[in-house]
């Protein structure tokens, strides 16, 4: 069976912005304030894409959601006309209306957790959404990524959805961006580490004291649970409460895996040699651990430059690129660590390819939360729906509907801006037709 690895990258929405609306991530709380160039920000995403694409790898994409979300004003007592209820919002919450224009839909590692058929019991593919109940403007992606992951995979022979877990602390889930799926190749029976922050109930009590833990132990044991995952297929690690400190809110800010390997910080889990050793046991296949010591690249290093927030793809040949954004060429010790121990060392790892995606970079996105990894057969590829594999003629399609409907400046004081809602659902109604979705938004169901 010929398993493929595709990207789905988040398309960046028409209200990209910078409201510093996450806590614990250092660079959105950093930035707050700063004008965005929303339409820079998806030019950079497709760029990114495009250049992936012709170098071999398999791209997707995913559309971001309806900004300014107006239903959830309204269920929060705002009434009247939109306009209305836009001005009432930024005078009265202004911090509300942030939180429903966020463009955060952007990073898909976040979208949902995903498990490829190989590995299932029913020999379907697996998702459910992440319920991202840990901060408003996020909590607000889960049903609409629902709808447009059910739209796209809907063939039930193929695809099976669950629905999001429970929406309260205890069941606390962020999505693949704390799920690694490790393996020979992406064909072979794979083993799944999930990395957690806190255990919700029980547990010994030791959490980061500075931000918080998004994704708990009963969260990623219960998507596991959904997809039919046994003791010998899983393991469960705590993520270095060090780190979370230090701003890695997600894993996947200090941990990269693909196929066997694994490239992972020093102080990425809590028992470095008891995750290693669990995975070791289960693997079919050797695991090559790829280790970052904290005097190569301290923690700071690796929240400023993103290191570990890269996309690590497969070669034909077998050998690993390694996608790494801008900012990593910024620090020296991050450059030197890419020169000297990762590219001259023994490991997969034989290239590494710059990408510039700083605007959604400022907010805490590297190139590897713009994308949720799908691994699928070429019948399950083929049963895909709608327009939404990457080729050249989508892609030109796509840069040339952001630069009919995207502003190239905007700040939080335009976010009351009544023209920036109905030029956002002109955009996305025609973003539909583009990708052949059917109706997936709030406005288009009624
Ligand atoms: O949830 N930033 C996102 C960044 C998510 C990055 N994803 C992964 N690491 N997989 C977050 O913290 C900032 C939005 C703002 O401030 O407007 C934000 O939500």
């Amino acid at each position: 069976m010929s398993m493929r690895e595709i990207n789905f990258d988040g398309l960046v929405g028409p209200t990209h912005n910078y409201s510093g609306l996450a806590h614990g991530n250092v660079a959105s709380m950093s930035h707050e304030g700063l004008v965005a160039n929303p339409r820079e920000a998806a030019l950079q995403g497709l760029e990114k894409i495009k250049s992936l694409m012709d170098s071999g790898y398999a791209q997707g994409v995913l559309p971001p959601q309806q900004r300014p979300d107006l239903g959830a004003l309204r269920e929060l007592g705002f009434a009247g006309s939109d306009a209305r209820v836009l001005a009432r919002a930024a005078d009265e919450a202004p911090q509300l209306l942030r939180a429903v224009c966020s463009a955060s839909s952007m990073w898909t590692a976040n979208a949902a957790t995903v498990t490829p058929s190989v590995d299932a019991p029913d020999g379907r593919v697996h998702f459910t959404p992440a319920n991202l109940q840990s901060s408003f403007h996020r909590y607000l992606e889960p049903t609409t990524t629902g709808r447009v992951l059910a739209s796209i995979f809907a063939d039930e022979a193929c695809f099976a959805h669950h629905p999001a877990l429970p929406a309260t602390p205890a069941f606390s889930d962020e999505g693949a961006a704390n799920h690694t799926r490790l393996a020979g190749e992406h064909g072979e029976p794979g083993v799944h580490l999930y990395v957690y922050g806190r255990q919700a109930f029980g547990g010994d009590g030791i959490a980061p004291r500075r931000y918080p833990a998004r994704q708990t132990l009963e969260a990623s044991q219960a998507v596991a649970r959904q997809h039919g995952l046994g003791d010998a297929q899983t393991v469960f690690a705590q993520q270095h409460p060090e780190a979370i400190d230090a701003g890695v809110f997600h894993n996947d800010v200090i941990a990269v895996g693909n196929g066997p390997v694994l490239l992972y910080h020093e102080r990425a889990f809590r028992d470095e040699q008891g995750t290693l050793d669990a995975l070791r046991e289960r693997m079919a296949s050797p695991l090559i651990p790829v280790r970052v010591p904290v005097e190569a690249v301290s923690l700071d290093d690796a929240v400023a430059s993103y290191l570990f927030n890269s996309q690590l793809l497969t070669n034909p040949d077998g050998t690993m690129t390694l996608v790494v954004p801008g900012e990593c060429q910024e620090r020296e010790a991050v450059w030197r660590c890419l020169q000297d121990h990762l590219l001259a060392g023994h490991n997969p790892i034989s290239e590494v390819v710059v990408k510039d995606v700083k605007q959604s970079m400022r907010n805490g996105g590297g190139p590897a939360c713009l994308r949720l990894r799908v691994a699928l057969s070429e019948a399950e590829r083929a049963a895909i729906s709608g327009r939404v594999l990457l080729d050249d003629a989508l892609h030109g399609e796509l840069v040339a509907w952001v630069e009919r409907h995207y502003r190239d400046r905007l700040a939080p004081a335009d976010l009351a801006d009544p023209a920036l809602a109905s030029e956002t659902l002109t955009a996305l109604d025609e973003l539909t037709g583009i990708l052949r979705l059917g109706s997936v938004y709030p406005f288009q169901l009624g």
